[in-house]
C-alpha cells in the first residue's frame, strides 16, 4: 500500500500522466498517475489517504523545487495535469453526499490567478458536503461574482488565490459584492491567505483547507 502511494506521488511531482504519456523520460512505459490512482482504489486505499498522501504532498514537493529553481512552469504544469488525472478518479467519492438542498456555492479563482487544483478540492468537498456548485473557473473578476449572486440569490461565495500578488484582488472582489449584494456569506482560502488577511478585507471566513470550508458551510446551513 505505502509503495503504491510513494509510486503516485512521484508520479504527480514528475508530472506523469498516464502509462502512454512520453513526458517525463526516465518514466517511459511505467503507469502514471490515471494508473496508479486506479490501482490505489481497488487496493481498498480510503480516497482521502490518497489525496493527503500522496497528491498534496507531491504538490508541495514541486512547489519547493520551483522555489528553488529546480524545475520551472512547464514541469509545474505536467504535475497539475497529472494531479488533475488522479482527481477525476476521486470526485465521485468526494462528491457522493447528501441531496444537494442546502443551497448553493458559488466558487471562483480570483482575477490574475490560475491556480484552480486547491479550488477544484474545495468545491468538490462542499459538494460532498450537500450544496449545489456554481464553478466559475479561474481569473475571475467581482463583475463575474456579481452576476453569478444575481441568478443565485442567497448563494454563499469562496474565494481562492494561490498568489501574493492576487490575493489582494479579494478585497476588491469582497466590497464589490458588499456593495451590490449585502449580506452575502464570503469564504476565502488559499495558501498565502490568514484568518487576519479575511478580517482586513471584510470576508466572513477563512478556511485553511477543504475540510474547515465543509464545517463552515455546515454551520451556516444549521
Ligand atoms: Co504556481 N505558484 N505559479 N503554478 N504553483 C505557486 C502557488 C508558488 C507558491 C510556487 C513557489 O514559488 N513555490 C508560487 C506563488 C508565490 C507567491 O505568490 N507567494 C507560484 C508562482 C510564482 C506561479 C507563477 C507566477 C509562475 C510564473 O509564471 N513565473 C504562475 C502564475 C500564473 C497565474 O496564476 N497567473 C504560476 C503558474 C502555475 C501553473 C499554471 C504552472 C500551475 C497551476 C496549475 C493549476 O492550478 N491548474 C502551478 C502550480 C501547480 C503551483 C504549485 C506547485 C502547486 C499549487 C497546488 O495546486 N497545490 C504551487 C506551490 C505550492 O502550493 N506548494 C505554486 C495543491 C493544492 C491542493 O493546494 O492550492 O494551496 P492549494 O489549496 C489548498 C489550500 O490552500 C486550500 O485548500 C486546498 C487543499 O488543501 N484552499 C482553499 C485553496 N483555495 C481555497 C478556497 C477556500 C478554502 C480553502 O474557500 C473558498
Amino acid at each position: 500500500m505505502e509503495e503504491l502511494l510513494e509510486k503516485l506521488l512521484e508520479a504527480v511531482e514528475f508530472g506523469k500522466v498516464d502509462q502512454k504519456s512520453p513526458y517525463p523520460p526516465q518514466l517511459r512505459g511505467m503507469d502514471g498517475s490515471h494508473e496508479l490512482t486506479m490501482s490505489a482504489l481497488e487496493a481498498g486505499i480510503n480516497p482521502q489517504k490518497i489525496l493527503e498522501e500522496a497528491l498534496i504532498p507531491a504538490m508541495a514537493r514541486v512547489g519547493k523545487k520551483f522555489s528553488e529553481n529546480k524545475i520551472f512552469v512547464p514541469q509545474m504544469l505536467m504535475s497539475a495535469r497529472a494531479m488533475g488525472a488522479s482527481m477525476l478518479q476521486l470526485k465521485p467519492f468526494f462528491t457522493s453526499g447528501d441531496i444537494k438542498t442546502k443551497g448553493t456555492f458559488i466558487i471562483g479563482t480570483v482575477k490574475g490567478d490560475l491556480h484552480d487544483i486547491g479550488k477544484n478540492l474545495v468545491a468538490m468537498m462542499i459538494e460532498g458536503g450537500g450544496w449545489s456548485i456554481v464553478d466559475l473557473g479561474v481569473d475571475v473578476g467581482s463583475g463575474r461574482f456579481i452576476e453569478a449572486l444575481k441568478s443565485h440569490p442567497g448563494a454563499v461565495v469562496g474565494l481562492s488565490a494561490l498568489l501574493t500578488t492576487t490575493m489582494v484582488n479579494m478585497g476588491e472582489i469582497v466590497t464589490s459584492i458588499r456593495e451590490h449584494m449585502p449580506g452575502t456569506k464570503i469564504l476565502i482560502g488559499g495558501a498565502p491567505v490568514n484568518t487576519e488577511f479575511c478580517q482586513k478585507i471584510g470576508a466572513d471566513f477563512y478556511a485553511p483547507d477543504p475540510q474547515k470550508a465543509v464545517e463552515y458551510m455546515n454551520k451556516i446551513a444549521s
